[in-house]
């Protein structure tokens, strides 16, 4: 199989929910087949990049899942058994996108916001900047503002990434921004934003420093902003 042929397969495999060949999918009669599993570790055994491989096969496919959710065409297992290909196949493509022994470029603390469980993309970004040399405090999802603040202030960060997927969550970043002022530590840290209803204006308007469209911009915003 050529390359593109396999980065459309396993995107395909991921809308379809399939980790493993046991899996049937939303589809009748695909069990037996290779998924993402199998699919991934083949690309990476073809030699495809695995930073290509997270670009065209996982992130544009969960806007697919987004679109068919919407449609109500998936329901919520549907999301999950998705959201689970993607954490499968980070998971085989983690060392590959891990350099060894880079020197640190920081302490960068990382969370998705206060009610929000959406951790795929903020998982990505935190893969890819291990990678990248910084030193990665992942709090997880659904993070107070409050613990967001207290481990910048106790690991003198230099760098906090936030997530919000959702737009009623999203209003969470700027009571992080809020609370950081408040105890006047705005100017010890770079806040970066991300997460699909967030933007340029978005992130003007709170007050963040910068907002990244996927884990690649914001590799490249920290290091211009270093
Ligand atoms: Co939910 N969900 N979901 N969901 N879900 C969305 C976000 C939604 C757009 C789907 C839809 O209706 N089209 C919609 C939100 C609508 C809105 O707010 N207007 C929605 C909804 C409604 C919900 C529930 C409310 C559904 C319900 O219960 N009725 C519920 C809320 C739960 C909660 O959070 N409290 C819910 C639940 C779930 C699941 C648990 C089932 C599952 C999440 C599983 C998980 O994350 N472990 C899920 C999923 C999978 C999605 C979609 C389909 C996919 C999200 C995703 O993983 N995208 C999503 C539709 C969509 O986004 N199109 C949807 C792929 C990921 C790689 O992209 O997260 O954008 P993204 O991250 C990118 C960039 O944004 C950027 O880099 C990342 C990597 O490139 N980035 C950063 C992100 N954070 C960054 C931080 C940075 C830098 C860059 O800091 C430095």
């Amino acid at each position: 199989m050529d390359e593109s042929e396999l980065l459309k397969k396993i995107a395909f495999n991921v809308i379809q929910g399939r980790v493993v060949s046991e899996d049937e999918g939303v589809d009748e009669g695909l069990e037996g087949r290779p998924a993402v599993t199998e699919l991934v570790n083949q690309a990476l055994e073809q030699g495809v990049d695995a930073k290509k491989l997270v670009l065209e096969s996982l992130t544009n496919s969960m806007e697919t899942v987004g679109q068919k959710f919407e449609n109500k065409e998936y329901l919520i297992p549907d999301m999950l058994a998705s959201a689970e290909c993607v954490g499968t196949a980070m998971e085989i493509l983690k060392p590959h996108l891990l350099k060894q022994g880079v020197e640190s470029k920081g302490t960068f603390v990382l969370a998705t916001v206060a009610g929000d469980l959406h951790d795929i993309g903020k998982n990505i970004v935190s893969i890819m900047l291990k990678g990248d040399g910084f030193d990665i405090i992942d709090l997880g999802c659904d993070v107070p503002s409050e613990k967001i603040i207290e481990t910048v202030k106790a690991e003198n960060a230099k760098y906090l990434g936030l997530s919000a997927l959702l737009t009623t969550t999203m209003k969470n970043m700027e009571s992080v921004i809020d609370g950081l002022k408040e105890q006047g530590m705005r100017e010890q840290v770079k806040v970066f934003i991300g997460g699909a209803p967030t933007s340029e204006s978005f992130a003007e308007q709170i007050g963040a420093d910068a907002y990244c469209k996927d884990a690649f911009q914001a590799i490249e915003r920290l290091r211009s902003s270093s």
